[in-house]
């Protein structure tokens, strides 16, 4: 069935401080650049860029005492910006469509979301689970920390975007893809019960399956389903450009099989692409994969 809104939003957040590799911040260019917004148009989508959020270079990562967590305040800063937008988009009724950017920025969008809806469904396709704490996290970027934050876990000033509640219950969050976890992640996982369909389920039961599931879960007792894709959930040949690739992962015709069944669905409410690095991209290849999942996503059929 074909989506009733048309009325979406993109907005742009040229974030790299919550990786490692620098390069991730032009992401939201290369994306644009790979014409999302006209390929929205032409599935009939009325689309509003917002264009970029401004992300302040910092000079040092280590600006928080006795903590890892690097770029912290002004990871917080954008993303409470970030909030606000979401927060507004949501607000007018329109779709939110965030183009990242390293995964740190979903802290801000489920805090956006969050204010308009009670129970979000997350969808969190991706190699990496992201729920680290500065306790666990081997690195200390805060990308591999976002969902944790999300569902209340990790600094106060991330927890505490967007007001200190927890945005998303563990409950309503499905992991897609995971194939690179850990030890604390494992552990965190297991005790929050999250649902993982790590790449063992994908191979064994399919991404159709996988994802029909998974639609299943997200969908119970929620009031909205959020897509937060991380480009490297899917495989390396398909997507080279990502700063922390993870071999033998889900293919592109996969992934896109999994966005078409999202669209049939037709309930997912919001969504994020996020970690596309066009320094490390072949061609901007990785940018134009976005930008498939994106139109597969939105409803585009191939006939
Ligand atoms: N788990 C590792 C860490 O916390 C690596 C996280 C990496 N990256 C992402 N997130 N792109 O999905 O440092
Ligand atoms: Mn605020
Ligand atoms: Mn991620
Ligand atoms: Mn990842």
């Amino acid at each position: 069935k074909e989506r009733e809104n048309k009325e979406l939003s993109l907005i742009g957040v040229p974030m790299d401080l919550g990786a490692d590799r620098r390069g991730v911040d032009m992401g939201p260019s290369s994306i644009r650049c790979a014409g999302v917004e006209q390929r929205l148009e032409q599935l009939g989508f009325v689309v509003a860029d917002e264009g970029d959020l401004v992300v302040r270079r910092a000079k040092h990562h280590s600006d928080v005492p006795e903590s890892n967590l690097k770029y912290l305040y002004e990871i917080v800063r954008v993303n409470e910006e970030l909030c606000e937008a979401v927060a507004g988009i949501a607000g007018r009724g329109r779709f939110p469509l965030v183009l990242g950017g390293d995964h740190s920025i979903a802290i801000g969008t489920l805090a956006g979301l969050r204010r308009h809806k009670t129970n979000v469904g997350v969808i969190w396709y991706d190699s990496h689970g992201d729920v680290n704490t500065a306790e666990t996290s081997p690195s200390g970027n805060i990308h591999g920390m976002a969902l944790a934050v999300a569902m209340g876990y990790g600094h106060p000033l991330l927890t505490g975007i967007g007001g200190d509640r927890p945005k998303v219950k563990p409950e309503h969050v499905v992991i897609i893809g995971a194939r690179s976890l850990d030890p604390g992640e494992r552990v965190f996982l297991k005790r929050l019960g999250v649902t993982v369909f790590t790449m063992h389920e994908v191979d064994r039961l399919g991404i159709s399956a996988v994802t029909e599931r998974a639609i299943d879960f997200v969908s119970k007792g929620t009031d909205g389903v959020h897509l937060s894709l991380d480009l490297d959930g899917v495989d390396p040949k398909d997507a080279p450009g990502v700063g922390t690739p993870v071999p033998a992962g889900i293919t592109l015709r996969e992934s896109l099989l999994a966005m078409e069944l999202l669209a049939d669905a037709g309930i997912v409410t919001s969504a994020e692409f996020v970690e596309v690095n066009p320094t490390l991209d072949i061609q901007n290849q990785t940018a134009k994969a976005a930008v498939e999942l994106i139109a597969s996503l939105m409803g585009e059929k191939i006939m």
